[in-house]
């Protein structure tokens, strides 16, 4: 075990990093973590890893973990309450009343105005994914070739040796698990280390229960409103659900539908409050499902995602125009249909030609 957690601690800069945190928590009292979004596991799991290195290595007692939207998913919903978290919102906490800022698994640059006109800046920012605009905090620690933040946060555990105990190897591990798609997504040899490390010591049978918590009853009926109302199309399929409570309802028909055979290309689109929302799946091999997703919708509104899943947000009053007000399936679709296709015109005289034998 020594021998595979020294891949994990033996860089210089995790080091230096814990000795700056150490002072700079020195006589805190209230630190904060904030999280981008809907908590992800991997967020919620480097949170919890962060506090256990100040409430260890300082005397602060607990922090506040405060993230900007409520938890979307129910299984990330299962996952907080099996950690007995209590994560709180943005817009109803009083930064003021804090004294040290720390951001995870997101930039300062994320968060918009929101962190504009606060006392305490962030002065610590930990995260994975790649550096987005301009910012500075005193301790900024940026691995965008991580898989998770989990790992890193590992290592800072380590490096602080700070004894882990089994429900935060439990978030960790699933921290690593969920953000990297089980290793389908680029990850690193320190990101199976970790997992290596926190597998024999987490609760595996609570992540088991918590992974098959995923679809809540009440998204049955959009399941069988798409099960009767998709629209196949060589191998794509999509359906336009109407109004829905949340994007997740999407995600999950979505990835139901991405398991049927011969399907290799999903798109669920639902209004979520005042958006039209398309979740985009696909297999990742023969479609780029982040490319499509810019291509013939990014000129709506925001779009991108990954080769094998992509999102697409679209206000629906840039849509009031193009739709002629009629948020109709029969129309809602054809106006996919026709971004589609459209861009699948543009794209055509640039692509090389076919290399032979392939
Ligand atoms: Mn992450």
């Amino acid at each position: 075990m020594k021998r595979i957690e020294s891949i994990l601690v033996k860089k210089e800069e995790t080091s230096l990093n814990v000795f700056k945190l150490k002072a700079m928590v020195r006589g805190k009292e209230a630190p904060a973590i904030l999280m981008y979004g809907s908590p992800d596991p991997d967020a919620v799991a480097s949170a919890m890893a962060l506090e256990e290195i100040l409430r260890r290595t300082s005397g602060i007692a607990r922090c506040t973990l405060i993230s900007t939207e409520p938890v979307a998913r129910q299984q990330n919903r299962e996952f907080i309450r099996a950690m007995r978290l209590d994560i709180g919102l943005l817009d109803k906490s009083d930064l003021d009343s804090f004294d040290l800022i720390a951001l995870v698994d997101a930039q300062p640059t994320f968060f918009g105005q929101s962190l504009e006109n606060i006392p305490v800046r962030p002065q610590i920012v930990l995260d994975h994914h790649p550096a987005a605009g301009v910012w500075h905090a005193e301790l900024a620690d940026i691995r965008p070739n991580y898989g998770a933040l989990s790992t890193v946060m590992m290592e800072y555990l380590l490096t602080a040796k700070v004894r882990i105990p089994r429900k935060l190897y439990t978030a960790l591990l699933y921290g690593i698990k969920t953000d990297t798609n089980n290793f389908e997504r680029d990850s690193i040899l320190e990101d199976i280390t970790a997992y290596y490390l926190a597998y024999s010591r987490a609760n595996r049978q609570l992540i088991r229960r918590i992974e098959l918590n995923q679809i809540p009853e009440k998204y049955f009926k959009y399941f069988d409103y798409a099960f009767h109302h998709r629209r196949r199309y060589r191998d794509r399929a999509m359906c336009f659900l109407g109004k829905v409570e949340s994007t997740d309802a999407c995600v999950q028909v979505a990835d139901f539908f991405i398991r049927i055979a011969e399907i290799y290309y999903v798109l669920i689109a639902g209004i979520v409050r005042d958006r039209l929302v398309i979740v985009l799946r696909g297999d990742g091999y023969r479609q780029d499902c982040g490319a499509i997703a810019i291509k013939a919708f990014g000129g709506y509104g925001s779009a991108g995602g990954h080769k094998s899943a992509a999102r697409v947000e679209i206000p629906l009053e840039a849509l009031k125009a193009p739709l002629d007000e009629d948020f109709s399936q029969e129309n809602v679709e054809q106006f996919m249909i026709q971004c589609l296709r459209r861009a699948r015109k543009r794209a055509r005289p640039s692509e090389p030609p076919p290399a032979q034998n392939s």
